[in-house]
C-alpha cells in the first residue's frame, strides 16, 4: 500500500535538500517579496521539496530519525519550511517494528497522519511518503482571519511501543520543525532542546550522559526550539537572556504588547521557540539553561548556553 501511494505522487528532485539549512533558506528566499499580508490562504505557492528520513535503532537501544543512513540522531534533524512551502518526506523504516512520522502545526491530509488508526504507518523494512503543507495567513470570505503556519513545531513517531507511540517518543523518535514567515530574521545558530520525561534530548545529566551544552559567540543570533514530551510538565529557563512570549520570541515593534519572559511552562506535546542575541547586555559567560521545577533540575535537567567572546574565551569558565 505504501508503495502504490508513493508512486502516484510527484515531487521535485532531491537537489533542494540544501534549502533545509538556514543559510539555504535565506538564499532561496532572498529575492522573495513579503506577500503574506492580504493573500488568501489557498493562494500561497511556495517551494516543494523532497527529503528522505531514516528511522534507525541506535547502538544504545534508543532510536532516531536521520537524513542519511547511519546518521540518525536524538533529536532528529531540524526541518524548516517557509509558509506556503510543501515538504514531502520519504520515511524509510529500518526498525523491525512498525513506526511512523506524525507532525504538529502544519497541514497534512489524513493519509499523512502517521497513526495506526488511519493506516498511515511504515511497516518494518518499508518506506512511505508523508506530505506536509503550510500556508500563509489570510482572510476568509466571512471576514474572519486565517492563521498562517509559521511557528515552532515538532514531529514524532506515533506507533512504536504502544498504540500512541509512547515507546518511540521515549526512546528518541522526535525532532523539530520550524515554519518561518517571509521576512522573519534568520538565526546564526539553532538549538533543539527537548524535555522528554526527566531528560534533555534523552540525556539524563548523570555522569557520562551529559546534557547538551550550546556554544556560541557573543552577538550571534541564536534560535532555541523547545519541545516537551513524556509524563511531566516542565519550565524552560535560561539565564541572562529573555524573549517575547509570542510566535517568534521577538517584539514586532516598540508597542508590541507581548510579555517578556525568561521562564516558560511547557507540558507534553508543547513546543515554542525564540531568538536571542547571545550575551546582549550581559556579555559572555556560561549561562545555565534548565528546567525550573526544582526537583527536575536536581535530577539533571540543566545544561549550559556557553557564550564566548570574539576570541572564543569564556570569563571565569573553561570554555567547554
Ligand atoms: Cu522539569
Amino acid at each position: 500500500m505504501a508503495r502504490s501511494r508513493f508512486s502516484r505522487r510527484t515531487f521535485t528532485s532531491g537537489a533542494a535538500l540544501a534549502a533545509l539549512t538556514p543559510t539555504g533558506l535565506a538564499t532561496a528566499h532572498a529575492a522573495d517579496a513579503r506577500t503574506a499580508a492580504a493573500q488568501p490562504a489557498a493562494a500561497a505557492a511556495g517551494e516543494t521539496r523532497l527529503v528522505t528520513m531514516y528511522i534507525e535503532a541506535l547502538p544504545d537501544g534508543q532510536m532516531g530519525y536521520g537524513l542519511k543512513p547511519g546518521e540518525a540522531t536524538i533529536p532528529g534533524p531540524l526541518l524548516e519550511m517557509y509558509e506556503g512551502d510543501t515538504l514531502h518526506i520519504e520515511v524509510v523504516n529500518t526498525l523491525d517494528v512498525a513506526a511512523s512520522l506524525h507532525v504538529h502545526g502544519v497541514d497534512y491530509e489524513i493519509d499523512s497522519d502517521g497513526t495506526h488508526m488511519t493506516d498511515s504507518v511504515v511497516e518494518p523494512g518499508q518506506k512511505r511518503l508523508y506530505t506536509w503543507k503550510s500556508h500563509e495567513p489570510g482572510k476568509r470570505a466571512d471576514g474572519t482571519y486565517v492563521h498562517g503556519s509559521a511557528g515552532y513545531w515538532h514531529y514524532h513517531d506515533h506507533v512504536v511501543g504502544t498504540h500512541h507511540g509512547t515507546g518511540g517518543i521515549r526512546n528518541g523518535l522526535y525532532g523539530g520543525l520550524i515554519v518561518r514567515r517571509k521576512g522573519d530574521p534568520v538565526p546564526d545558530k539553532q538549538f533543539t532542546c527537548v524535555f522528554n520525561d526527566m531528560t534533555i534530548n534523552n540525556r539524563t545529566g548523570k555522569p557520562g550522559d551529559d546534557t547538551p551544552n550550546f556554544k556560541v559567540k557573543q552577538g550571534e543570533r541564536c534560535e532555541f526550539l523547545v519541545i516537551t514530551h513524556g509524563e511531566f510538565y516542565h519550565t524552560f529557563h535560561v539565564h541572562g537572556h529573555r524573549w517575547a512570549d509570542n510566535r517568534t520570541g521577538m517584539l514586532a515593534g516598540p508597542d508590541d504588547p507581548s510579555i517578556i519572559v525568561d521562564n516558560k511552562i511547557c507540558g507534553p506535546g508543547d513546543s515554542f521557540g525564540f531568538q536571542v542575541i547571545a550575551g546582549e547586555h550581559v556579555g559572555p559567560g556560561e549561562w545555565m539553561y534548565h528546567c525550573h521545577v526544582q526537583s527536575h533540575a536536581d535530577m539533571g535537567m540543566a545544561g549550559l548556553f556557553v557564550v564566548t567572546d570574539e576570541s572564543g574565551n569564556v570569563p571565569g569558565g573553561g570554555g567547554h
